[in-house]
Formats: structure tokens, C-alpha cells, sequence
């Protein structure tokens, strides 16, 4: 496969409603988007980094940087065999993981395409409905927040992830399980703790909760191994976790029991399946993390969380949960049992983008 051309699109995309993280607000989403164009086809991929550097290092302006100087020129030097060369292909750039996924996801569109194959047949995934969890962002107040939590009940999502931070945590936990008391419930700190403040977590740990995500710092195994022995609660890695070999070293040091895989935050595709492979022969459950991607970014995600070690819910949602506008067809609907179905019925990603609305949103095109 030869690339020809190389555009990026950068939509600006309104949320329904503000999302609020240990990290910041996001109220409109600018995302940017990828098109590759190879045998008179188009891959597409949507690139996960946020505005500014505060999930991870990676921004979409350093993500845009690093294709404009390095990726594009060497991908349209390049005769790919397999979506899998594109690893190698970029194995020579540190980190900026979130700037190879988004690239190496419209590769994988592209081969789809031209084999004529679902990505979820070309990656070998096995479930045709994933289970999906919705995730909660820090609210105004508990009583909003448990109003959310009952409708996202009554839809029947498999699995409630709520944000915390300092001063919204043992309190707003408690409060929940006084409700209801057994409903799959799990929490999502986004590294707003250190070890100093581990008796929180040790409060926590009497609710019964699935699982605590990303409790310190991104750098911190050693410290969540630590606070791994204090809590029975199993600890899941989100923002820690950048590789296969992260994922490796953070099951040795029991650092992690379960892990949020996101492919776009362990550099594509290919990786994951890496730490698909390392979770066949360990045993650690994963499951499909979620950045307020629109559909073209969770078309891929559903593929990714159709594999077998893929066992827990999903912050894989409907399509209707976060943005105002679509840029896919169809949208993605939550099934009555609280399932989402994997788009597999077309090559590629499975869906039809719309590059009508791409166009039409976008607030800047590069052409490479
Ligand atoms: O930590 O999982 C996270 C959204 C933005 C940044 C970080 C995270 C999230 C989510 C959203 O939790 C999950 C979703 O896309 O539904
Ligand atoms: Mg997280």
C-alpha cells in the first residue's frame, strides 16, 4: 500500500454537557482528524490528544508537528505490506504515541478496505456486542450526579465510572452505595492523589468498588504497588500505561490488576494487540478506555474491546451521550441490554464517515 496524499482535519465539536475531570472542564472538543489516501481509497483516524498537555504529554498541536516533520514523509517514502509495518516504520520516534495512532488507525481503515475485510475480522476480535459503561464526570453537586447515575441505570449501562478528586470522593462514594448498594460502581481519580493520601483510598476500599482508576501519578508504579498492598480494591492503570512494556512491568510489580487499555495512548493498534497477547498469558482483565472520541475514534475502540481479554465494560457509550453533532453513519445506539453492537458489516472501520460534516466543522485543514 502506497500513501498519496496525507490530510488533517481539526473539527471543533460541542459536547451536550461539560465534562469535568481531576484535570480540567472540556465543554467543546477540538479534534483532529486524519484522512490517508491509498489506492484511490480513505482511511480515516481520529487523534485523541486534547488541546493542552493535561491528560498526557501530547497535544494535538505536537501531535500534528510530529506527522507534518516525520511521519508523513517517511509513510509516503514507504510501500506498506501490512498495517502492522507502520509500528516499525515509526519505532524510531519516542513516545508521541497519541500522533502514531492516529496515523496507524487509518492504515488499518485503509487495508480493511482493500482486503475487503471489518477491522474487527483483520484484528481477530470474537464479540459481535461489547458491553458499555458510561463515565461521570465531577458534578455541581451529589444530587445531580445521582440523577445521572439513574438514568444511565435505567438505560441499563453494564457498569457506573464516576471522577473523583480531593473533596469529591469517600463522601460522594458513600452517599452512591446508601442508594445502591450493589450496582457495578467504579471510581476514576486521573492521577489527583499521591501516596501521602492513601486513607482515602482505604475508605474507599469498604464500598465494594470494581475497581479504582489511576489513583497517583502517571510516572508512579512503585507507588500504586504500594498502595496496591494497603487496599483490596484492584488498582487499574489509565494514564500510566503507554506500552506493551509499561503493561508488562506494571502487572510484575502488581501495580495493576485490571488495565484501561486505549490504543491511541499505547501508540495504535499493533501495541494493543501486544497487550492482548501479554493478557492471554497473565490473566489481567482489560477493557476499552474511552477520550469523548466521536464515531470515527470509537468504531475503532469497539473493534479493539471485541477481543477476548477484553472482559469488562467498556467507556465505550452511545453515540447520542456526547456530542451534538455526528461525523459517522450510523451513529452508535445503546442496545436494551445495555450492549453496543461492533460496526462489522462494512471493511475497514465499519462505518461510513461523513466528510461532508468533517468539512463543514472543521476550523483548519492541512494538506501534507
Ligand atoms: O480518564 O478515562 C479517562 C475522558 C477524557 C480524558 C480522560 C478520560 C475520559 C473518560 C471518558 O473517562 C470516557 C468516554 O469516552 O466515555
Ligand atoms: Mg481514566
Amino acid at each position: 500500500m502506497k500513501v498519496d496524499s496525507i490530510t488533517l482535519y481539526h473539527a471543533i465539536m460541542k459536547l451536550r454537557n461539560p465534562f469535568r475531570t481531576s484535570f480540567g472542564v472540556t465543554q467543546e472538543r477540538e479534534i483532529m482528524i486524519t484522512r490517508v489516501q491509498a489506492e484511490g481509497l480513505d482511511g480515516y483516524g481520529e487523534c485523541i490528544a486534547e488541546k493542552g498537555p493535561w491528560y498526557s504529554g501530547e497535544t494535538i498541536d505536537s501531535c500534528q508537528s510530529i506527522i507534518n516533520n516525520f511521519i508523513s514523509p517517511w509513510l509516503k517514502k514507504t510501500d506498506l505490506d501490512h498495517p502492522t509495518d507502520f509500528k516499525k516504520l515509526v519505532q524510531q520516534i519516542k513516545g508521541n504515541q497519541m500522533a502514531k495512532a492516529c496515523m496507524e488507525d487509518a492504515i488499518w481503515d485503509l487495508y480493511g478496505q482493500i482486503e475487503n475485510k471489518s477491522l474487527q475480522k483483520l484484528i481477530g476480535g470474537t464479540k459481535e456486542s461489547i458491553p458499555s459503561g458510561i463515565s461521570l464526570g465531577i458534578q455541581q453537586n451529589v444530587d445531580i450526579l445521582i440523577e445521572k447515575i439513574g438514568k444511565a441505570l435505567e438505560k441499563n449501562y453494564q457498569r457506573i465510572k464516576i471522577k473523583i478528586e480531593p473533596g469529591w470522593d469517600v463522601e460522594i462514594v458513600k452517599k452512591i452505595r446508601d442508594i445502591h448498594p450493589n450496582i457495578p460502581l467504579m471510581v476514576d481519580a486521573n492521577s489527583a492523589y499521591r501516596l501521602k493520601d492513601k486513607d482515602i483510598f482505604i475508605s474507599l476500599d469498604k464500598f465494594n468498588l470494581m475497581m479504582i482508576e489511576q489513583p497517583l501519578q502517571y510516572y508512579d508504579i512503585l507507588d500504586h504497588a504500594k498502595l496496591q498492598k494497603e487496599i483490596a480494591t484492584p488498582i487499574c492503570l489509565d494514564e500510566s500505561i503507554k506500552s506493551a512494556d509499561d503493561a508488562r512491568v506494571a502487572i510484575e510489580a502488581d501495580a495493576t490488576r485490571i488495565i484501561n487499555v486505549k490504543p491511541a495512548r499505547v501508540g495504535g493498534i499493533t501495541e494493543t494487540l501486544r497487550i492482548h497477547e501479554l493478557a492471554k498469558k497473565t490473566g489481567i482483565p482489560l477493557w476499552c478506555g474511552g477520550m469523548l472520541e466521536t464515531g470515527i475514534g470509537r468504531a475503532k475502540n469497539l473493534a479493539v474491546a471485541s477481543l477476548s481479554t477484553f472482559t469488562q465494560p467498556n467507556d465505550i457509550s452511545e453515540s447520542e451521550r456526547y456530542y451534538t453533532n455526528y461525523l459517522v453513519n450510523p451513529i452508535f445506539e445503546l442496545n436494551s441490554d445495555g450492549t453496543i453492537s461492533v460496526p462489522n458489516k462494512l471493511p475497514g472501520l465499519g462505518i461510513k464517515v461523513n466528510l461532508n460534516a468533517i468539512e463543514k466543522y472543521a476550523s483548519m485543514k492541512v494538506k501534507l
